[in-house]
């Protein structure tokens, strides 16, 4: 990584500087699912990045503490703190920033990431908040932490061109769980069990941006664009942390969009089976129409690189709604990524292997769905003959081109102290959530059933409709 050590870094290194980890009270004690016991790769790589330049961080998470009051206490002391915010732990950075200011009358708060780059107005708002850095943080958090005085409050953060470039992370800088009972199972520094592959497993990033711009999402507007990791690279890092912390279960690719740059794919599919200690199974995503379009290199990826859980997101069975969401994919589309996965899995289990599954993200109470038009997605995901449904109600992050839009409108529901990101939790006005709550409990099943052709129906049995809710 090309980053000088700032000149004042080493008359600085005395100051007393916190990184808050964000995330709800609890999560590493007694965590109610796995995500949230996963871990921060924008705090990790920064801190990572910090501690080669020699100077140094403490850190610690409100996710490993039950009390705002065990957490303010920590803070006492602290000339700075640190912290990575992205929507849903805005109301965390909110309240972890007024505590640390009460506790440290003069200290500062630096914030950055993704809340910072897409709703700076409401950053902007808190007055806790000494300065806002937007944008990547890789290229300036040396000098930012060297002396942050000498930058305005909103900073434009800097970013590296390729993700060659970023270090390994350290992951002895991330957070230990907290209590024994999660300790038994975690693995720290690598992550717990996550339903999707064995644990200890590895979560990373081989790229960071997605070139489409599905209106609930539109990452490519507010993510520079950056080179991908070379595989090589990825290839080391898994062999390095099988070597000193594993041996490795499984792998979760985390990045939006895995399945993209074929060329980048072939040399994946060449050398992860020969080059990895061991062909780990992994998560990671795809989008339907891009299965669609290079089908071949798909199903080597998943029959020779243990792709096992597909991520798609299918979002819907219905090309009106697939049209209100900008999404580029069809109905067909969709239907080709599940006759093709079914029938690859219908094949490696007759050949005595695991069948690989979908991870299908769907959303419901998308404005302007009829109810027709979520019977389709049900029947679609009827369809799917090995599936964990991931389903949530949609919800308006900025950022995203539809969630400006309903934000103006005044119609989101999201608001600084709860931005509402659990599955099941309303987020707009005017959506009749006692519909989709009745849709998953299994009330509509006679429409969505009536619609099913008869290849679906013979399959029907896969799931039931208990699951979904339970998603
Ligand atoms: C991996 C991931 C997850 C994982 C793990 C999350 C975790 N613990 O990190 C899982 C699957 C659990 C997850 C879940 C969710 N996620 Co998510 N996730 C991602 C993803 C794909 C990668 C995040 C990442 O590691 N990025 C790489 C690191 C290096 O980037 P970074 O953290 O932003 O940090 C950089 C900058 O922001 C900056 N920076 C950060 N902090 C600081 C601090 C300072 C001082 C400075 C100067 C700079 C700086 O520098 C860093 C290096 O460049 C992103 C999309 C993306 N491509 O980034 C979505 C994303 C962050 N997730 C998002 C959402 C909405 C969610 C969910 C709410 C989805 C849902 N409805 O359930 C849940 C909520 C989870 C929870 N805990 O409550 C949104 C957030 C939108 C927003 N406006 O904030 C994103 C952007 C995806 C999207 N386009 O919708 N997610
Ligand atoms: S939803 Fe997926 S495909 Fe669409 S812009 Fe976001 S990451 Fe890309």
């Amino acid at each position: 990584m090309e980053i000088n050590l700032h000149p004042k870094a080493a008359q600085v290194v005395e100051a007393r500087r916190l990184w808050l980890d964000l995330g709800d009270l609890g999560d590493l004690v007694n965590p109610a699912g796995s995500h949230e016991q996963w871990q921060d790769h924008g705090m990790g790589l920064l801190r990572t990045i910090l501690h080669q330049h020699g100077i140094q961080t403490d850190m610690f998470s409100p996710r490993q503490h039950t009390s705002w009051e065990h957490v303010a206490n920590r803070m006492a002391g602290y000339d700075m703190l640190f912290m990575n915010v992205r929507s849903y732990t805005f109301p965390v950075a909110y309240k972890a920033a007024q505590l640390f200011k009460a506790m440290n009358p003069n200290g500062t708060v630096l914030t950055g990431g993704m809340h910072a780059t897409v709703a700076l107005d409401e950053m902007k708002d808190v007055a806790e908040f000494d300065h806002i850095a937007q944008g990547p943080g890789e290229g300036i958090i040396v000098d930012l932490a060297s002396d942050p005085a000498i930058f305005p409050r909103v900073i434009l953060g800097v970013g590296s061109k390729s993700m060659a470039e970023w270090p390994m992370i350290d992951r002895e800088l991330w957070p230990k769980p907290a209590s024994r009972k999660l300790a038994r199972g975690f693995n720290w520094p690598l992550e717990p069990d996550s339903g999707w592959g064995p644990p200890p497993v590895v979560t990373l990033l081989t790229s960071r941006v997605c070139p489409w711009q599905c209106v609930f999402c539109n990452e490519a507007s507010y993510i520079p664009n950056m080179g991908r990791r070379p595989v090589e690279m990825v290839i080391e890092e898994l062999n390095y942390l099988d070597e000193t912390y594993g041996p490795l279960g499984s792998v979760v690719i985390h990045d939006s969009r895995f399945y993209q740059n074929p060329s980048w794919l072939r040399e994946w599919l060449e050398k992860y089976p020969r080059m990895a200690n061991k062909v780990w199974p992994y998560w990671a995503a795809a989008r339907s129409d891009t299965v669609r379009q290079w089908p071949d290199l798909f199903e080597a990826l998943v029959r020779e690189t243990n792709w096992n859980t597909v991520s798609i997101g299918f979002e819907s069975g219905s090309d009106r709604v697939l049209r209100i969401l900008n999404k580029e994919c069809t109905e067909e589309d969709n239907l080709f990524a599940i006759d093709l996965l079914n029938r690859i899995g219908d094949e490696m289990e007759a050949e005595g292997r695991d069948a690989p599954k979908f991870w299908a993200n769907i959303m419901l109470g998308i404005p302007g769905e009829e109810p027709e038009d979520a019977f389709k997605t049900m029947r679609m995901l009827k369809s799917m003959r090995r599936v964990m449904p991931s389903i949530s109600f949609y919800a308006p992050y900025p950022g995203s081109a539809l969630g400006y839009q309903l934000i103006a409108e005044g119609k989101s529901l999201m608001s600084k102290d709860n931005y509402h990101r659990f599955p099941d939790d309303e987020k707009l006005t005017g959506i009749d959530y006692q519909f989709y709550r009745d849709l998953l409990a299994g009330r509509y099943d006679d429409q969505v059933n009536a619609g099913l052709d008869a290849e679906a129906r013979r399959r029907e049995g896969a799931y039931s409709m208990g699951d979904l809710a339970k998603a």
